[in-house]
């Protein structure tokens, strides 16, 4: 019995410890490591006084966000701003920044577009285009690893596997790095890519459209729907959107992390040399590992308690996803990359209703593509120092120079 006249039969909501760290500096985006751990022993909730927003870093509380999606919205922005009192810098998209029941029509269409049945279409190409990339890299012996590979590989399979036009391709990776900012604090990194988003965004825009996208096509089959009464003609181009956003910097960055990950701890690569099945393992355990996406905020919808800590409405809650990926009340030995683990329960794709919807392709994209290093490659070596690339989102390298030996 609560004796104590506290609110809650739990006892007194717990102080929210306030902190001054802010998860959207160059400081922290070198070397976050430190400061996940600061972050997750403070306690189950913190308070980041510079950005004035709650944050979740160990994996119980992420987890328990990402679960609880009617008091921690989507449709109010996954970002810092919130779209209740900001005006969005593009219309929001109808699958990340919605709520059911919204979102529930929107994601069931992009399931179908993506589901295994539309995997079995592409897997053969996939793996074509995998093994092209590692007979062309074994010529050349020394390259960058993230230009030659990590961007390389996916700019060669997914834009066709939507079937865009040849012509203006180059603005999809601006692009996607362009939303991933966006997500940030009004930074300089925020600032100057929406500054010059022009170009960029009249290039998505048009490729949307119906007639931009070739016949059995991802994009083709997403206004397929149309047609089978599941979504509306207006609706279709900004699907069609969220795949051009979401579904080519996350695969860079994650085959970059895995390469990365790989030429890293050799006794790691020598494993999945001696047995390539592990190939789909050791992607999943990068993405764990190294969490390409870092943090997604949610907005709270009412008062809520979490972690024995009050919360109000219209507040925003950061999720560290690559705080609670390492966070060692769930994780044995999580700073290690251990492709044997089992890596299920990791958030790297996200949990609960908004999980990763292209984590399909995500997955074959890293498979093929180190089962194909695996069979031919004897060693890779890194040959010049990693250069960092940094986005308010995504994790990733800007270059990686490597020599490989051929098996
Ligand atoms: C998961 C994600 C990231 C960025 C953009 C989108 C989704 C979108 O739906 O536009």
């Amino acid at each position: 019995m609560n004796t104590s006249g506290s609110p809650s039969s739990k006892g007194d909501p717990a102080a929210v410890p306030h902190l001054d760290v802010d998860p959207f500096s160059m400081a922290f985006f070198t070397d976050p490591y430190p400061t996940h751990e600061v972050l997750r022993e403070a306690g189950p909730v913190v308070h980041l006084d510079k950005w004035n927003v709650y944050g979740v870093a160990r994996y119980a509380e992420v987890h328990a966000v990402l679960n609880d999606p009617v008091t921690f919205c989507s449709s109010r922005g996954v970002g810092l701003s919130d779209f209740k009192k900001e005006e969005p810098w593009r219309p929001p998209s109808l699958i990340l920044e919605a709520d059911p029941p919204a979102h529930t029509r929107t994601r069931a269409a992009l399931s179908r577009v993506l589901s295994p049945t539309a995997m079995k279409q592409v897997r053969d190409r996939f793996a074509a285009a995998a093994e092209a990339k590692v007979t062309e890299l074994l010529d050349k012996r020394s390259f960058d690893a993230i230009a030659d590979i990590a961007e390389a590989y996916p700019l060669s399979i997914f834009p066709d596997a939507l079937a865009l036009k040849p012509e203006g391709r180059e603005h999809l990776l601006p692009y996607a790095s362009l939303v991933f900012n966006a997500f940030g604090p009004p930074n300089h990194l925020r600032q100057e890519a929406i500054e010059r988003s022009a170009p960029h965004q009249a290039y998505i825009a048009e490729q949307c459209r119906r007639e931009n996208l070739a016949p059995g096509g991802f994009g083709a089959c997403i206004h397929a729907e149309v047609d089978e009464g599941r979504i509306t003609a207006a609706e279709a181009p900004l699907l069609v959107r969220s795949l051009l956003s979401a579904g080519l910097d996350t695969t860079v960055n994650g085959i970059g992390a895995a390469i990365y990950c790989l030429a890293r701890f050799p006794e790691q690569w020598k494993l999945l040399r001696d047995d390539p099945t592990l190939a789909r393992n050791a992607f999943e355990e990068a993405v764990r590992f190294e969490s390409p996406v870092q943090t997604f905020f949610r907005t709270t919808t009412r008062d809520v308690e979490l972690g024995g800590a009050r919360i109000g409405e219209g507040e925003k809650v950061l999720m560290f996803l690559a705080a609670a990926n390492r966070d060692p009340r769930r994780w044995d030995n999580p700073d290690s990359y251990d492709i044997h683990r089992r890596t299920s329960g990791h958030v790297g794709f996200g949990s609960g209703i908004h999980m990763c919807v292209g984590q399909l392709v995500a997955r074959l994209e890293g498979e093929a593509m180190l089962a194909a290093l695996a069979r031919r490659v004897a060693a890779i070596e890194i040959a010049g120092e990693p250069k960092r690339r940094f986005n308010n989102t995504l994790r990733g390298l800007d270059s990686l120079p490597v020599t490989i030996t051929p098996a």
